[in-house]
């Protein structure tokens, strides 16, 4: 496990020179160089399942390559930095993030968008849905954490495509917090809501940042509902839905639960980038290079921060 924290912390902490500095291009390449420089360390034969594109347009990282020396086979579902452009422009939890499961254990997401609702543990079984309005969903998730639905903060990604969604949660008395980008942080923050204030997620975001919010959620009992999105009926929305269909998805409009994106043992790591809700970004003083991770063990079912302090 020490192994496998160090790749999302040396992934954060290759950011930590481009925060701010308006390039995600290559903020983004220098997660990469350093997540795929440790995974070739470790002691497993991985295969990059959610990765950061498709072999003729990522050369590093891409869906399909193989990491690590050789040793245990695992699948894994990476995201060096999610959140390029908020760490070009130094805004909060942007993020580097790896998970791994048994072959077999993540869903194949094309990137293509999808459709999410998520909250964190303890709540009765379908408590939310896909399916129901945004008021329902609220008047229910109030009634199982036994407050009104005013005291409930829904996270949503600002977008033009989210405004009837954002009217819909006003109109009901729910307060909302919109984001810029980062929706895998946003999900995590529903499993510690005493803290983060952030009670539920809803809105149309990545595929793939689904399927990592997902492997996350495993650990506290979180519930996550995703659905993917092929819309459009242009020439990209059909390849898009021809190359899910070649990666072994069936029902393009399944409505896909937790444990059907990230099944049977997920480690999930994430590493703060810069300062958000749930991690601390990466510092750096005189001597040494601060970095605070989240790890979270669906076998342990274990949450765990660490702080690591990487001398100089
Ligand atoms: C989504 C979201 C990510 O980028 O992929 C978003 O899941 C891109 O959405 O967390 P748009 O195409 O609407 O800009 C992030 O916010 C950051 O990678």
């Amino acid at each position: 496990m020490i192994a496998a924290t160090k790749v999302a912390e040396q992934a954060a902490i290759a950011c930590y020179d481009w925060i701010g500095k308006g390039n995600e291009k290559l903020a983004d390449q220098a997660a990469v160089n350093a997540m795929r420089d440790e995974l070739n360390q470790m002691n497993i034969t991985g295969t990059v399942v959610i990765g950061e594109g498709e072999r003729d347009e990522a050369p590093m990282l891409y869906i399909g390559e193989k990491v690590g020396k050789s040793g245990i086979e695992v699948d894994i579902a990476l995201d060096p930095l999610e959140g390029t452009t908020i760490c070009a422009t130094s805004n909060p939890n942007s993020l580097a993030v790896i998970a791994f499961a048994n072959k077999g254990g993540f869903l194949h997401a094309p990137d293509v968008y999808m459709d999410k609702i998520a909250v964190g543990g303890g709540l009765p079984i379908g408590v939310v849905d896909l399916d129901n309005s945004p008021q329902n969903n609220l008047k229910n998730l109030a009634l199982a954490k036994k407050c009104a639905i005013s005291d409930l903060q829904v996270i949503i990604l600002r977008r033009d495509r989210h405004e009837e969604i954002i009217a819909k949660c006003r109109e009901a008395g729910a307060r909302v917090k919109l984001i810029s980008d980062g929706d895998v942080a946003a999900v995590i923050a529903t499993a510690d809501s005493e803290h983060t204030g952030a009670d539920l997620y809803l809105g149309i975001g990545g595929a793939p940042e689904g399927v990592l919010a997902a492997a996350a959620l495993r650990t506290v009992g979180g519930q996550m509902m995703g659905r993917l999105l092929f819309e459009g009926g242009d020439a990209n929305s059909i390849r898009q839905a021809a190359r899910a269909q070649e990666m072994g998805i069936t029902d393009l409009n399944k409505k896909y639960l937790t444990e059907e994106m990230a099944k049977g043992d997920v480690l999930f790591i994430a590493s703060g980038v810069t300062d958000g809700a749930m991690l601390d970004g990466v510092k750096k003083s005189t001597n040494k290079i601060i970095v605070n991770s989240l790890i979270m063990n669906s076998a342990e079912k274990s949450v765990k921060k660490i702080i690591s302090s990487y001398y100089l």
